[in-house]
């Protein structure tokens, strides 16, 4: 087999790169190792950023998202029983963030490539890259029981945090900078319409809590748990406890509960891979890079990726020229840093370290009271989290 740019993983990343360049007449291919059943029922990602939804409207994967999906024109930061609006519309130049899950946006990507006849392969396993520091990359993988091989012109790593194409750098041209968090976030999926109009973000002396929203009947609540600790160990009743003691407001708020249809524990770690590109495979998403949820970034981070290497990509078949995908890890990461910037803030901000001491406590407080009181801080939270323009 072969193709112009062979891409390994169809989330976020793969998916959406390979339908920019099928839009500027590149053809990929792109190697999946779960099955598509798989990839359109994993929960993840709830919030796009404005750049992403324009991004989404424009190549043509936007209309459920623009009647199912839901737009928020601010959230609320919860913290000593009292809501504080951060006015994105206000605040960040009238941009506005929605509401869709990551697996409905899959899905519609996934229809658009099998409409324009594109080559997914689900279920393509054991895939391996070789030559990638020669001019005729090439990947190995099995599928439908047969080994293949994909030659190409270039790879792209969109494979994920646990995928195979960061590996195949050798240790000595990369370097990866971590931080590990000491907590970790108990998502649940709950059947109750949505208990606000906004997401709340709460910080509260036993950790932080999440209440954000999928459809007019499901929410998706968080809370700051122990990362090791076990979903099995939380009846219904001692989850509502914690979101009820962490949300509570003088006011008497409380969150609306329903049956708890699904519950799971995400760990929480920064994590940047530099460079992001050697020789012809070129790295995107979570392969490259990895922040905790608290600032929504994570899947917008992915799609901006794939959006610069697009434009390196159409301008070397255009022109011939490579100095765009030269400088593809150089623009890739300055946007990178800034969203790991962002998202370690929102998180220190937010939580509530193990073994914090009230000084640590009340210096929170003071951040998230100037924060919700001065403008240009407020303003540094909302064109952030609305997200910055695709470069
Ligand atoms: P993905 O989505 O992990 O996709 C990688 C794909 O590659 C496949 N794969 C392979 N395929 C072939 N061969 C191999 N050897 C392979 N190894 C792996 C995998 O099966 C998979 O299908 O990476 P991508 O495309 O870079 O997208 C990144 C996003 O998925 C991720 O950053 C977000 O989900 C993060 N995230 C959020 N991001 C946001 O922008 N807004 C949010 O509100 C948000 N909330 C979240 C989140 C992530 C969360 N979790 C579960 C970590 C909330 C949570 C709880
Ligand atoms: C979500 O809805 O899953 C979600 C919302 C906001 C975040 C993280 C996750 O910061």
């Amino acid at each position: 087999m072969r193709t112009q740019v062979g891409i390994v993983g169809a989330g976020p990343a793969g998916l959406v790169l390979s339908h920019l360049l099928h839009l500027a007449g590149i053809e990929s291919i792109v190697l999946e190792s779960r099955s598509r059943a798989s990839v359109e029922a994993t929960l993840r990602a709830g919030v796009l950023e404005h750049g992403t939804v324009e991004l989404l409207k424009a190549i043509g994967v936007g209309e459920r998202m623009q009647r199912e999906g839901a737009v928020h024109q601010g959230i609320e930061l919860r913290f000593d029983g009292r809501g504080h609006r951060i006015d994105f519309v206000d605040l960040a130049g009238g941009k506005t963030i929605m509401l869709y899950a990551q697996h409905e946006v899959l899905k519609d990507l996934i229809a658009a490539r099998l409409a324009a006849c594109g080559a997914l392969l689900f279920e393509a396993s054991d895939a391996t890259l070789r030559d990638i520091e020669s001019e005729s990359p090439r990947i190995l993988f099995s599928h439908g029981g047969r080994s293949q091989e994909l030659a190409c012109d270039f790879v792209a790593g969109c494979d994920g945090f646990h995928g195979v194409a960061r590996p195949s750098i050798p240790d000595s041209a990369r370097r990866e900078y971590v931080r590990t968090y000491p907590f970790g976030w108990f998502g649940v999926l709950v059947e109750a319409p949505p208990s606000s109009q906004e997401l709340i973000y709460a910080h509260h002396a036993r950790g932080f809590a999440l209440v954000s929203t999928r459809s007019p009947e499901i929410q998706r609540l968080y809370f700051q748990c122990d990362p090791h600790d076990d979903v099995d160990r939380w009846s219904e009743d001692r989850i509502w406890g914690e979101f009820r003691a962490r949300l509570a407001t003088v006011d008497g708020w409380t969150p609306r509960e329903g049956a708890i249809v699904q519950k799971n524990i995400v760990a929480m770690r920064s994590f940047v891979c530099e460079p992001m590109r050697h020789g012809r495979l070129f790295l995107a998403g979570d392969a490259a890079h990895i922040v905790p949820p608290t600032g929504a970034k994570g899947l917008n981070l992915a799609v901006a990726d794939v959006w610069v290497l697009s434009r390196a990509l159409i301008e070397y078949y255009r022109s011939g020229r490579r100095d765009l995908l030269d400088r593809y890890s150089q623009t890739a990461l300055a946007r990178v840093w800034r969203a790991e910037y962002f998202s370690w803030w929102m998180t220190s901000m937010l939580h509530t370290l193990p073994g914090n001491d009230a000084f640590q406590e009340r210096l929170q407080l003071a951040e998230l009271a100037y924060v919700t009181t001065s403008r240009p801080k407020a303003v540094t939270l909302a064109e952030n989290y609305v997200g910055l323009p695709l470069a």
